[in-house]
């Protein structure tokens, strides 16, 4: 007597039980009986963009493309190849697809209005960091994309771009996501409505539905901060992770600690197993180091969307108003038990921190 995965086939297994991201989001179109397609299509272009960059850095070692550009971002950070590749790869894929209109870019000074002939009916602003964590990439550290959506403005005039239309608040976002260039390839992201994992089957070039609906969980066992600077971070957060080190198993401490300095892929395990990602001011950089628009923000919806917490330590990240697209901001972010116990010890909340359940 076969057994059921006797009687299927290869192919039935293989594909059979798999949706692939295209199938997926046609299926979220539906949903809304008024959608043109557009959004659909955006993320197609998005997709297209991960595709390329995913198969150019696994190829990185071989062709010329590991190293510096020579060249300093905006960020007055050293430009990797990868960066400046992973950006072109994603402003073509934007500018052909003509869903969007304005791009913010990591490794751009300036918002990109796209030409109005290739952004037609495109209405949808992406801010973009094309390859966080590129530091890593000589070392063959997991790197990831992150991507935020906005819509243009009402009455946003294509002939007159207006870079500024891009500083809208993350609540405004209409989608967010990240890929991850781990030992496997995945695409996360949200529009709303929980968030769904895919992952890259490279043998057919398809993203399938392996994670959906991810839910964090409220506490997890382990946190995510650059230990280094402890002597530069405020008294409460250095209580704070004096906390997390004690030795108290009732409580499940000391907790873990897991750093690899590339967030998408820290924040990527911390969002399935549990965890805390923490990069606040220091006395060097007051403003911390992540940049809002397209770290923290994109990231914030997905963490609530899976049921989590985002805040820069005073306020829930995605209320916080921009003036600038390259602006950073403090970031605290995950299980929202975890979150809200260091927002207690940063407050200096001795009856918060005592009541906080994790
Ligand atoms: P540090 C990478 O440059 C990045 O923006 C994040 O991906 C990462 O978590 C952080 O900076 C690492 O910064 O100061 O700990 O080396």
């Amino acid at each position: 007597m076969e057994s059921s995965a006797e009687s299927k086939g290869l192919l039935d297994v293989d594909l059979g039980d798999f949706k692939t991201l295209e199938q997926f989001i046609i299926e979220q179109e539906d949903r809304f009986p008024h959608s043109t397609g557009a959004f659909s299509r955006l993320l197609r272009d998005i997709s297209l963009a991960a595709k390329i960059v995913n198969r150019d850095m696994r190829r990185a070692g071989l062709i010329d493309i590991y190293g510096d550009t020579g060249e300093t971002n905006v960020q007055g950070e050293v430009q990797k190849k990868m960066d400046a590749l992973a950006h072109r790869e994603f402003v073509l894929a934007l500018r052909r697809g003509g869903e969007c209109c304005l791009i913010g870019s990591e490794e751009h000074a300036e918002a990109i209005p796209l030409s109005t002939s290739s952004a037609g009916d495109g209405k949808y602003i992406v801010l973009l960091d094309p390859l966080d964590g590129s530091s890593n990439i000589d070392v063959n550290v997991s790197v990831g994309t992150i991507f935020s959506i906005y819509r243009l403005p009402d009455g946003y005039d294509k002939e007159k771009p207006e870079p500024d239309a891009a500083l809208q608040p993350g609540t405004q976002q209409v989608a967010a996501g990240y890929v991850v260039y781990g030992s496997s390839t995945m695409l996360v992201y949200t529009t709303g409505s929980g968030v769904d994992g895919f992952t890259l089957d490279p043998s057919i070039g398809e993203f399938l539905l392996s994670h959906p609906q991810i839910q964090t969980p409220n506490r997890g066992g382990i946190f995510s901060v650059n230990s280094g600077y402890y002597h530069a971070f405020d008294e409460g957060l250095r209580a704070y992770l004096d906390w997390l080190q004690e030795y108290d198993p009732e409580t499940n401490r000391p907790v873990k600690t897991r750093y690899i300095g590339s967030f998408v892929s820290d924040f990527h395990r911390n969002l399935l197993k549990g965890g805390i990602y923490m990069y606040p001011a220091t006395k060097s950089s007051p403003e911390g180091k992540l940049r809002l628009m397209y770290e923290a923000n994109p990231m914030a919806f997905i963490v609530e969307q899976a049921g989590g917490r985002a805040t820069d330590g005073q306020q829930r990240v995605m209320e916080k108003v921009p003036h600038k697209l390259h602006q950073r901001t403090p970031l605290f972010i995950g299980s929202p038990d975890m979150v809200q116990r260091a927002e207690a010890f940063l407050h200096g909340d001795d009856e918060r921190v005592a009541s906080v359940s994790d």
